[in-house]
C-alpha cells in the first residue's frame, strides 16, 4: 500500500495546517492511547506520572510529533528516514510494533476532532496510508 504522489501532497497539505498545533495533538493522542489502550502504559513505568494531559504525557507527545514531522519531511523514503527511530524502538525500547497502529489511530481521531474542516475524506485516506507506512518503517528493524 505505497503512497501515491496525490497521497503525499494531501498529507503535506494537512500537515501544513496542523504543524503549529503539533504539541497539543501529541499530548491528546498520547493521553488517549494510554487511556483507551491501557496496556501501552507498561512502556512508561519510569515516568513520574502517566495521567492523561499530565506533564510527562505533554513532554513525550511533543517528541512523538517531532517524529511525525520528521516522517512528513522524509515521506519519499520513510524506511531510510526513520531508520534510527526504528532501531531505538526495536533494540532499546523494545516496543511491540502492534502499538504503533494504536497510536496512529489516536492521532487520526485527534486530527479529525481538532481540524474537522481539513479532515476531508481525501485527507483521511491519505493520512491513514501515511501512518500505516510510518508504522511499517518504524517496524523495519524488528525483522
Ligand atoms: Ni516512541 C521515544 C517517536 C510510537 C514508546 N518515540 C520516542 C522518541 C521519539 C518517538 C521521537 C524520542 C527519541 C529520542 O529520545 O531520541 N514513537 C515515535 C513515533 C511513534 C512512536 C513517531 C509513532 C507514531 N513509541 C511509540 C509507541 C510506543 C512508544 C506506540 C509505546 C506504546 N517511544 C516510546 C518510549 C520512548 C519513546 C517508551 C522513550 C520515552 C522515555 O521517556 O523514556
Amino acid at each position: 500500500m505505497s503512497l501515491t504522489e496525490k497521497d503525499k501532497a494531501a498529507v503535506k497539505a494537512l500537515w501544513a495546517k496542523v504543524a503549529k498545533s503539533a504539541d497539543a495533538v501529541g499530548a491528546d493522542a498520547l493521553s488517549r492511547m494510554l487511556l483507551v489502550y491501557p496496556q501501552t502504559k507498561t512502556y512508561f513505568s519510569h515516568w513520574p506520572d502517566r495521567k492523561p494531559g499530565g506533564e510527562s504525557v505533554k513532554k513525550h507527545g511533543k517528541r512523538v510529533m517531532g517524529g511525525v514531522a520528521l516522517a512528513v519531511s522524509k515521506i519519499d523514503d520513510l524506511t531510510a528516514g526513520l531508520l534510527e527511530l526504528s532501531e531505538l524502538h526495536a533494540f532499546q525500547l523494545r516496543v511491540d510494533p502492534g502499538n504503533f497502529k494504536l497510536l496512529a489511530h489516536c492521532i487520526q481521531v485527534v486530527l479529525a476532532n481538532m481540524f474537522p474542516n481539513d479532515f476531508t475524506p481525501e485527507a483521511h485516506v491519505a493520512l491513514d496510508k501515511f501512518l500505516a507506512n510510518l508504522a511499517l518503517a518504524l517496524s523495519e528493524k524488528y525483522r
